[in-house]
């Protein structure tokens, strides 16, 4: 059957039969069931043609949710004569959809239509449920802007994984993405750069063409909803206090005035740790309150990623406004500075009943008890947060990271950062060893992390995701031993099925064993 990412139980009960889909076919929907509902009549529209109209009784297709299985959890059980899906709760439903368009085999996979009218599920009892709760994928739409039908498609490639979260990266240095009503200038000056450095810091190549672009509040409207409809949360992340570059740009005032003629900076166009950050200020921190504003009102999500990661410090160091706020706010140095930032916005969102959630540097300095830590530079800051009391998403770089390149060779994209093998990806351990049970219950889980100065396009953004998002699916949803334990061999052979799935979604995947010589 290939199941990718592995299932708790499979067993086949009927070698040989199975339950044919075809236009008799009724769907039974209880309550609760609506989405999967939808969703499975588009999937059986597409390929196969086949309508699925409601109805009951023998031959049906029945879909239930019961709060006596467990969150996000479903169970399968398909016979020649009926076959009937139960969620624990509407999300578990739909990933036990997600089960049953594998099981229907690749054209499930489809959109264009082959002509079946038919097809066939496999009988089996399938019980299954979710090791961790937060399965996410990070996108970075602001290094290379990424239009909506993009981010569409990887809402539908991240759901047929039983990844739940996207972590749209919508601010950097390079670029604003996100409309705000309030500030027009982030997108009309922010979002466009003249042109772009092809690879980091030793290249010398630039591409000339002007790059840019944003979702519009009706986009990100749009988005979301996209996203609800398959049991995924859109967490925007609006960075600050550094990799704030695109944002001084379109509003000088933001920056740090008296050090750097901010009103020449432009969109930065070349990439890495950046000195422009913004001011410690009350004029940053109310401009940032209104963006905030309008994020809340788009973004339903409980948290909102605030960024924080690699805030060089000179810029305040050097100046007389963040030496004055030092003194005001008693504050012993510029770190304790980027803290007071932090914990300010901290407060702030849980006013507000949500929750900020900020790259690990956020540690120094101490966090409110609900705030949560993306732990990105290794282990360490996660294992720290974790016994500090906070939750934590484990997204090492050096194994999550999928920018970096899954091979050494002439045909991989710019190198940078490690190599990163779809076999490493695949024994990724999310949860420290050293961990305490009670600290280790802090782990929410686990994010793959796609960073995109030199991914231009979603082929190539394909290209790097896959296969190893497929491998990190496994890792995020399945009950696997540990790292050395994990049978790869067997992930691998798999594999085989799983790429054909993606050959129908039309997913540039790196080919396996690499690229042909
Ligand atoms: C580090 S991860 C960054 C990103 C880069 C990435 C490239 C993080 C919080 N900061 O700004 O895009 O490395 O791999």
């Amino acid at each position: 059957m290939d199941l990718i990412p592995a299932p708790r139980s499979l067993r086949r009960t009927e070698p040989g039969a199975a339950f044919v889909v075809d236009g008799r076919t009724r769907v039974d929907a209880g309550p609760g069931t609506e989405r999967t509902e939808r969703w499975l009549r588009g999937v059986l529209a597409g390929a196969f043609g086949v309508g699925l109209p409601p109805g009951e009784g023998a031959g049906a297709l029945a879909l239930r949710v019961d709060g006596s299985l467990g969150t996000e959890s479903y169970r399968l059980t398909v016979r020649p004569d009926r076959a009937e899906l139960v969620g624990g709760d509407p999300a578990g439903l739909f990933w036990g959809a997600q089960t049953l368009r594998q099981l229907l085999g690749p054209d499930a996979f489809r959109r264009a239509p082959i002509g079946a009218r038919e097809a066939r599920l496999p009988c089996v009892t399938v019980e299954d449920a979710p090791r961790f709760a937060w399965r996410g994928m990070l996108l970075d739409v602001a290094r290379h802007f990424m239009p909506k039908d993009v981010v569409l498609r990887y809402l539908d490639l991240l759901a047929a994984h039983k990844l739940n979260v996207l972590h749209l990266h919508l601010t950097d240095d390079q670029g604003w993405r996100l409309e705000i009503r309030r500030y027009p200038k982030l997108t009309e000056v922010g979002a466009w750069r003249t042109r772009t450095k092809v690879g980091l810091r030793e290249s010398t190549l630039w591409d000339e063409r002007p790059h840019g672009g944003y979702y519009t509040q009706d986009d990100i409207r749009e988005i979301v909803a996209y996203a609800a409809e398959r049991e995924i949360t859109v967490v925007p992340e609006i960075d600050v206090p550094g990799h704030s570059q695109a944002a001084i740009a379109a509003y000088p005032e933001l920056g740090n005035t008296d050090v750097v003629d901010t009103t020449t900076l432009p969109v930065l166009t070349s990439w890495g740790v950046n000195p422009n950050v913004l001011a410690p200020t009350d004029t940053t921190v109310r401009f940032y309150e209104n963006v905030l504003s309008e994020v809340l009102e788009l973004f339903p999500a409980t948290f909102v990623h605030i960024g924080g990661d690699e805030c060089p410090k000179e810029q305040w160091s050097a100046s007389l406004t963040a030496k004055n706020r030092l003194v005001d706010l008693e504050l012993a140095d510029e770190h304790e500075l980027q803290s007071w930032f932090i914990a300010h916005f901290d407060r702030w969102l849980a006013e507000r009943g949500r929750r900020l959630i900020g790259w690990d540097e956020i540690l120094q300095g101490g966090l409110a008890p609900k705030a949560a830590v993306s732990s990105w530079r290794g282990y360490a800051g996660g294992i720290a947060a974790a016994r500090a009391g906070h939750d934590v998403v484990m997204c090492p770089e050096q194994y999550v990271y999928l920018d970096h390149r899954q091979a050494d060779g002439p045909d991989e994209p710019v190198p940078i950062g490690f190599v990163r093998t779809l076999e490493d990806v695949y024994r990724f351990e999310p949860v420290p060893a050293e961990l305490t049970a009670q600290e280790a219950a802090h782990v929410m889980g686990t994010q793959a992390n796609v960073w995109t100065e030199v991914l231009d396009s979603v082929r190539a953004v394909d290209y790097m995701a896959f296969p190893r998002l497929a491998a990190f699916a496994e890792v995020a949803w399945s009950a696997l031993p540990a790292p050395a334990e994990r049978d790869f061999a067997a992930f691998s052979a798999r594999m085989r099925a799983h790429y054909v799935r993606l050959d129908a979604l039309g997913v540039e995947y790196r080919p396996p064993g690499g690229p042909r010589p």
